[in-house]
């Protein structure tokens, strides 16, 4: 496979000032007219890139060029002999409703969407696809009006009228330059939820969120969220919208979750729709968040977008550094850190030690589309993160304020953005900047010794990054570990040259050692270590379980105190692999039972307690590994603590769910503690826990805990489980973001019989990548145990559904095949039938994006 290197960038030879669009929209053949300003700027041909175009015309400062005046491959044309300057015209064809790939202009439930990122510009005209070329943008569009009524484009809105044959136009203007991959459309007939916001500098902006008719009231809370966003902008980082016009269309078939359009962002209806019948907490959440994350990109990555995309996690990292701080902000901080660090963990750390792992910055990359990854998103955010411990708040704020203030405008790199804290801070950021050039996830061993005639701690740190694909040896890079010192009480220790009892501890070489000396004296303190975890590393202290319960008895920071309960059950979930006959650990489970009900006031950090490790987390620990065989360990250990924790179960879930119902934090975190109590009720597996979450699926009065009863009961083999499957589905069949659950739900907990049923139900829908993944990837990356059954039909199935997806929608096959990505891992047998399938599927002519993945997934 041939692949795009970083080293090969060269500057574009053209400006493109101004580009005039003009669509005539008809499903199957719409006409895309282009009128271009082109200004050399350098030696070299003039290129354009165009997939799948039928060429009508092209005129050079008016005259019709023949064909011997340019060169036509699959993928571009180029112009033989160009001017300085010049005015470029081509008229093409294109067929939006055989866009199956969801790339470029595609219908979807009969309307007109588009998305263009990274490449899909190109299948809707000629054009230097590529995010350093920027343009003022100009669109006209043309389409029947009763179908069409709404025509919706980048910008503020400008002409429309209509014409006599029933058709009608509109025009709209966006005055900011900006690459073509953040061009959109949309036409077709929606429902409006409107509002205005006014900004910090007075400006009046007129809000949109479009969605199917019918279902205006659910585009409130997507409202709601981004005039938070625009308020939390101006006041966190100074940062005003600078449009009249921001619209939200929602779309239901959509490979992203949302997109960052100018002045139009397109978004997944999962994303979008919320209703407090329909949609659970983690919803309103993900709602809250992705509206926030798009919205944010108006400043980190439209007006100041990417150079080339080896910068992608310029613009996505750091945007979900913002989208992580504002939903800390109006949530809570310490949940929202485990949220997102359980995310970092299953989605990146997993990559980070796979045949996938690549650089946050890569410096080579085969497919564009297979680099929206993790990595990318989570670990370019946590290296943000490390970045305002490494430098200091104040001097991380300013640094952004310079970024904002001299790269507006412009097309920059990795580099631009590092010179700008290096300038707020004086300091030689180079080093630090080996984060973005190397992949693999640093561990960093933590020893201890106590010197008490001195009063000082000495700590030895030392990182080791693992090898990854083609980078065999690793240089150290700097890691700011945030540190307390605790007595057994949970005081913080006083450390010489530290404030407020905490410091950071920087391990910039392989190894080093620090004094701890402490200001008064005291016994040998406790070390709180990656408080908040202020470092994306795994930490390896070698603590026996006895005194990691007396850490987290003693522990401040939230975090921590979650994280050394996730340290404990790991290691006893491998110690119950390991000892098929032995009870789980008493102290174990009536500490953690204990630190449950000791944190209710703060129900959110409750539930999140009750959550062991996931098996994806667990499988990162051993190799080989058995996943049916962690999954009977976790099991045996979560029936314990919800034998602990029975009595409270039924005393919480005796009390009625909070009403009227609201989608604040407050509320989630109560409902989060009762669906969590649901989960252990039904991990006690026994008849009357089968009839007690029938019960409380008939009462409950929202969609959180009917999700959660409906989820408990499906291993459960009753009439009462197949009741609640079917009521639900009867319930809901006409809402299909709701039914996305019921797939996803049966799936995750089943076997890889009921994901290959689910996947032949009517409602299965191959064109819908909601509906695919709420049985594919839901199957795959959430139901470990069945999905590597020994038996190989979990592979077989998934192996078959991308398949027949990837005929149709490359993107999201490539997304479903990462599933694989821990193969080497498995034990034996499970290894075996990986393989087979990856082989067969080798075998297969498949999408580059799928052989992308397969060849370095097998390589
Ligand atoms: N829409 C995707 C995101 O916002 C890609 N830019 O992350
Ligand atoms: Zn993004």
């Amino acid at each position: 496979p041939v692949s795009v290197k970083l080293e090969e960038y060269t500057p574009y030879p053209f400006e493109i000032d101004q580009v005039s669009l003009d669509f005539s929209l008809e499903p199957s053949e719409t006409r895309v007219k282009a009128r271009m300003t082109v200004r050399r700027t350098q030696p070299g041909p003039l290129v354009l890139d165009g997939v799948k175009l039928k060429l009508n015309e092209i005129r050079l400062d008016g005259k019709t060029l023949g064909p011997d005046a340019y060169d036509l491959t699959d993928e571009t044309l180029t112009i033989r002999a160009v001017p300085d300057a010049f005015v470029l015209e081509t008229d093409v064809t294109i067929n939006p409703s055989a866009n199956t790939a969801l790339s470029g202009l595609y219908i979807s439930g009969g309307r007109f969407c588009s998305q263009c990122e990274a490449t899909g510009f190109r299948h809707i005209t000629y054009w230097p696809d590529r995010p350093d070329v920027m343009s003022r943008f100009h669109v006209r569009m043309d389409a029947d009006k009763s179908k069409y009524p709404i025509l919706l484009s980048n910008g503020t809105p400008g002409e429309s009228g209509d014409h006599s044959d029933g058709r009608h136009y509109a025009e709209w203007d966006d005055p900011h330059p900006k690459p073509s991959y953040l061009f959109a459309l949309c036409a077709g007939d929606y429902d409006v939820w409107r509002d205005t916001f006014t900004t910090m500098n007075g400006d009046h902006v007129d809000l949109g969120v479009y969605v199917d008719k019918g279902q205006a009231k659910s585009a409130e809370w997507a409202m709601e969220s981004l005039k938070a966003s625009m308020k939390w902008d101006e006041e966190r980082f100074g940062r005003a919208y600078d449009l009249g016009v921001f619209n939200i269309v929602a779309v239901r078939d959509f490979n992203f979750g949302a997109m960052e359009n100018k002045g139009l962002n397109i978004f997944n209806s999962a994303y979008v729709l919320a209703s407090q019948e329909s949609a659970t907490d983690a919803d309103f959440e993900a709602i809250e968040s992705i509206v926030g994350h798009e919205y944010f990109h108006n400043w980190t990555g439209n007006r100041i977008t990417c150079r080339d995309w080896f910068q992608l996690c310029l613009k996505e990292g750091l945007t979900v550094f913002r989208d992580q701080e504002f939903s800390s902000d109006l949530r809570s901080r310490p949940v929202q850190r485990i949220k997102d660090v359980m995310r970092l963990r299953a989605r990146q750390f997993a990559e980070d030690a796979g045949p996938l792992a690549h650089p946050a910055r890569p410096s080579k990359y085969g497919s564009i589309d297979n680099l929206y990854t993790g990595t990318v998103y989570e670990k370019g955010s946590e290296l943000i993160r490390a970045l305002t411990v490494f430098i200091g708040i104040d001097a991380f704020n300013k640094g952004m304020q310079i970024y904002f203030n001299e790269y507006d405008g412009t097309a920059s790199t990795i580099e631009d953005f590092y010179s700008c804290f290096e300038k707020a801070s004086g300091k030689d950021l180079s080093q630090f900047r080996l984060w973005y050039a190397q992949a693999g996830t640093p561990e960093v061993k933590v020893e201890e010794s106590w010197d008490a005639a001195s009063s000082t701690l000495t700590l030895t740190l030392s990182q080791k990054i693992p090898a990854t694909p083609g980078q065999p040896t690793k240089q150290p890079v700097p890691i700011p570990l945030r540190t307390a010192l605790l007595d057994g009480k949970g005081a913080h220790v006083g450390v010489e040259g530290w404030e407020n009892g905490e410091g950071v501890i920087v391990l910039e070489d392989e190894k080093m050692t620090v004094d701890l000396k402490l200001t008064g004296t005291s016994d040998k303190p406790l070390l709180s270590i990656n408080r908040q975890f202020s470092a994306p590393v795994r930490i390896d202290r070698e603590l026996s379980n006895e005194a990691l319960l007396e850490l987290a008895a003693a522990e401040t920071d939230p975090f921590n105190i979650w994280d050394n309960f996730q340290t404990l059950a790991r290691t006893e979930i491998f110690r119950l692999l390991d000892n098929p006959q032995s009870p789980p650990d008493e102290a174990l489970v009536g500490a953690l039972g204990d630190a449950v009900r000791s944190n209710e006031s703060d129900p959110a950090f409750a539930a999140l307690l009750t959550a062991l490790p996931d098996i994806g987390e667990l499988f990162q620990h051993r190799e080989p590994v058995d996943p049916a065989g962690l999954n009977d360990a976790r099991k045996r250990l979560r029936k314990a603590l919800g034998e602990n924790l029975k009595a409270d179960a039924e005393r919480i879930l005796a009390k009625p769910s909070p009403a009227p119902f609201k989608p604040n934090a407050e509320q989630a975190g109560i409902r989060a503690l009762r669906s969590a109590m649901i989960g252990l009720t039904g991990a006690l597996d026994t008849a009357d826990a089968s009839r007690k979450l029938k019960s409380l699926f008939d009462a409950a009065s929202n969609m959180t805990e009917s999700l959660a009863c409906l989820r408990t009961l499906v291993p459960f083999e009753t009439a009462e489980r197949d009741e609640v499957i079917e009521t639900f589905y009867e319930t809901w069949k006409e809402n299909p973001l709701v039914i996305d659950k019921w797939f996803a739900v049966q799936v995750g907990q089943g076997t890889a019989d009921d994901a290959r049923r689910l996947s032949q139900h009517p409602d299965f829908d191959l064109s819908n990548p909601n509906r695919v993944r709420s049985v594919a990837a839901a199957f795959s990356m959430t139901n470990l145990a069945a999905f590597h059954a020994r038996d190989g039909e979990g592979h077989k199935v998934i192996g078959d559904i991308i398949l027949e997806a990837d005929k149709r929608n490359p993107a999201l096959a490539a997304r479903l095949l990462t599933s694989f990505e821990q193969w080497r891992k498995l034990e034996p047998v499970a290894k075996a039938s990986a393989e087979k399938v990856l082989k067969d599927l080798q075998s297969q002519s498949l999408s580059k994006n799928a052989s992308d993945i397969l060849a370095r997934a097998l390589g």
